[in-house]
């Protein structure tokens, strides 16, 4: 890709009410992975012009904290924390943004009007992760300055509708922005997000990829080796769907979901694996949370370089749409 491709992406995608919202350079947000995006992640992404977030998933509040302020040594861009809001540190996760002064927060598997309600008199923007039009009509009442529309291709714990019959429905009910994820991996992907009424990719996927970041290489690798088949979505029972890359793990959760095994005994079943795939690097017996466009990511590259990729991708891909019309 040329310099030029990556202008013309500025031209096409430039200052939107995303990148002006987040204060970024490319309406390109890297998805909040526990265990994945640390600092080091975060701070690689925007630093080439996307919005880098750091995940807090279950992280003992003396680890995030230092994750927050080391990341203040990598970067002087936007960066966003992102809270999990079923955890049990959740509420930790809040006072160390408060903290922090994080310029964003990003927040999952819930509802965040407390999130909001805390974190906005303090300039914090709050932008929810969201899996139903319901949701996101609750949300943008709650005050959140955007929503993130996540479709059920997304990796983790998902919702159970489409990111295409997601985005059209959710940019058709709310007046705020809309950032698309879920089975968004290039430049094609995000021109379809922006054709239905988005305003910005998140992508979780693409960026486990990064050269920066530190998920071990086997599960990178089984990144680069899955196609469109190999992710299977467990967790049904539990009201907590996940999707992951196939492997023994996911083989035995569905198995024990299947005999009825007792909830409790799953759940602990699941306990750690997250962490046994992505630090340890045990992709058989780890949950290796992955979306459905792992097929589409074939390398290992910096976080600036797929940002301008994608950039300059779309760009040019939506002259040729353009030319499809006349
Ligand atoms: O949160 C995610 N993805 C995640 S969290 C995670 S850690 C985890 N591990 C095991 C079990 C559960 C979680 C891994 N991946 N994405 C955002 C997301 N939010 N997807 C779906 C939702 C969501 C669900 C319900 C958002 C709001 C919501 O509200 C329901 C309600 O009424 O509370």
């Amino acid at each position: 890709m040329t310099d030029d491709d990556a202008n013309r992406g500025v031209v096409m995608f430039g200052a939107n009410r995303v990148t002006k919202l987040l204060n970024i350079k490319y309406p390109i947000i890297q998805g909040a992975m526990a265990w994945v995006a640390d600092a080091d992640l975060a701070a690689a992404v925007s630093n080439g012009g996307g919005l880098g977030i750091i995940a807090a998933g279950n992280m003992p509040p003396d680890a995030l904290d230092r994750e927050l302020s080391k990341i203040r040594t990598l970067t002087d861009k936007t960066f966003g924390l992102n809270i999990m809001l079923l955890s049990p540190t959740a509420q930790d996760a809040v006072e160390l943004a408060a903290k922090h002064r994080v310029p964003v927060v990003t927040t999952g598997a819930g509802l965040p009007g407390k999130v909001i309600n805390r974190l906005s008199p303090l300039g914090v923007i709050v932008v929810p992760v969201i899996a139903s039009v319901t949701h996101a009509e609750r949300v943008r009442k709650q005050g959140a300055s955007a929503v993130i529309a996540e479709g059920m291709e997304a990796g983790g714990h998902i919702g159970d509708i489409t990111t295409m019959a997601l985005t059209a429905q959710v940019t058709a009910s709310v007046d705020i922005p809309v950032i698309t994820a879920g089975g968004i991996a290039d430049g094609r992907g995000m021109l379809a997000a922006f054709a239905l009424g988005a305003e910005g990719i998140q992508m979780g996927t693409r960026f486990i990829c990064a050269a920066e970041c530190n998920a071990h290489d086997n599960f990178k690798k089984k990144i680069i080796d899955a196609n469109e088949r190999s992710t299977v979505v467990t967790g049904h029972l539990l009201g907590h769907p996940v999707r992951c890359i196939k492997n023994k793990f996911t083989q035995m959760f569905a198995e024990m979901e299947d005999s009825h095994a007792p909830i409790a005994e799953i759940d602990k079943f699941g306990s750690g694996k997250l962490r046994a795939a992505v630090v340890d690097g045990d992709v058989e017996n780890g949950s290796v949370m992955s979306g459905q466009i792992a097929g589409l990511v074939n390398k290992v590259q910096p976080a600036r370089e797929i940002i301008e990729e994608i950039i300059g991708e779309a760009a040019r891909l939506a002259g040729n749409v353009n030319r499809r019309f006349e």
